[in-house]
């Protein structure tokens, strides 16, 4: 018996295996390269909101197969989009809300391409890892359509102006290497290492306090919201809750008694 605890959820387009504290959510529509069709979407969903409960889990990494991380909304729903209402949420709306919600760090690990919808996942989470050889790129435009998942407004915020809209409105990708100097990911790994890298950084960040994580983590999205004025505001008041939290207390005692914390998240 090892000390990894692996649970595993397994449904035909998605899968969920846990590796101690840290959940792995595994896109399964290899034949279509992964593409977000309104069941794949359904169960991202549901398994987004099981985590978000589950106590257990204190990051999660999403990922897709060797060749694609994920291409996109699935070009043969449009019709679904084309359906869903101006104002309001609709079922497709609802995962990127929930992803978007998310308290816990979300790393998204790479390979392969990364396209549409599927660069709108990445950039929805909060930090990328990419093999070598992935490709990341916004071709909607070449469909005739935009990005519909945060795509205009997550990538200028990453890359800068120029930079995004080169992406955007050539609809060309990037390899791994330019998405990592634009500042779209953090850090470019051999092929085939994406997921193991993610999960060790995912394992590193949960062994840190769970209510400090969450707490920076909301700050930080705080910053693209806001000014920097209210921003700090924001800042201090988390750092106020941090400061009084049983496990800030708890990793001061464990600094000075050189002992590792025992973090409890309160
Ligand atoms: N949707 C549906 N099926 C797809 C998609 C997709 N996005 N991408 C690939 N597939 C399917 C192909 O149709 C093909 O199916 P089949 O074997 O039945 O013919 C299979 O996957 C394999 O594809 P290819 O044979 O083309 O494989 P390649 O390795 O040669 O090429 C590519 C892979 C480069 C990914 C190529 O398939 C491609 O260009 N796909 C389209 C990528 C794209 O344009 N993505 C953007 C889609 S639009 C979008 O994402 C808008 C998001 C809005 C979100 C709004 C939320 C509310």
């Amino acid at each position: 018996m090892t000390d990894t605890d692996i649970s595993t959820a397994v449904s035909e387009v998605l899968s969920v295996t846990r590796e101690d504290r840290v959940a792995i959510v595994q896109l399964n529509r290899p034949k279509a390269r992964n593409a977000l069709n309104a069941t794949l979407l359904a169960e991202l969903r549901a398994a987004m909101t099981d985590l978000a409960r589950d106590t257990t889990v204190r990051a999660v990494v999403i990922t897709g197969d060797r060749q694609a991380f994920c291409a996109g909304a699935d070009i043969s729903e449009f019709d679904r989009l084309r359906a869903a209402p101006l104002v309001g949420s609709d079922a497709d709306r609802e995962v990127w809300r929930e992803l978007a919600a998310f308290a816990k760090p979300l790393i998204a690990a790479v390979e392969g391409l990364a396209l549409g919808g599927g660069c709108e996942l990445a950039l929805a989470c909060d930090t990328v890892i990419a093999g070598e050889s992935a490709r990341f790129g916004l071709p909607e435009v070449k469909l005739g359509v935009i990005p519909g998942a945060g795509g205009t407004q997550r990538l200028i915020r990453s890359v800068g102006k120029a930079k995004a809209m080169a992406l955007l409105l050539t609809g060309d990708p990037w390899s791994a290497a330019d998405a990592e100097r634009a500042g779209l990911i953090a850090r470019v790994v051999a092929d085939g290492d994406a997921v193991a890298e993610a999960i060790a950084m995912a394992q590193r960040i949960a062994a840190n306090g769970p209510l400090a994580v969450a707490l920076a983590k909301d700050a930080a999205l705080h910053a693209l919201e806001t000014s920097l004025a209210q921003g700090l505001q924001h800042e201090k008041r988390n750092f106020t809750v941090a400061v009084h939290s049983a496990d800030c207390h708890e990793g001061q005692a464990a600094f000075l008694a050189k002992r590792v914390p025992e973090f409890t998240g309160k």
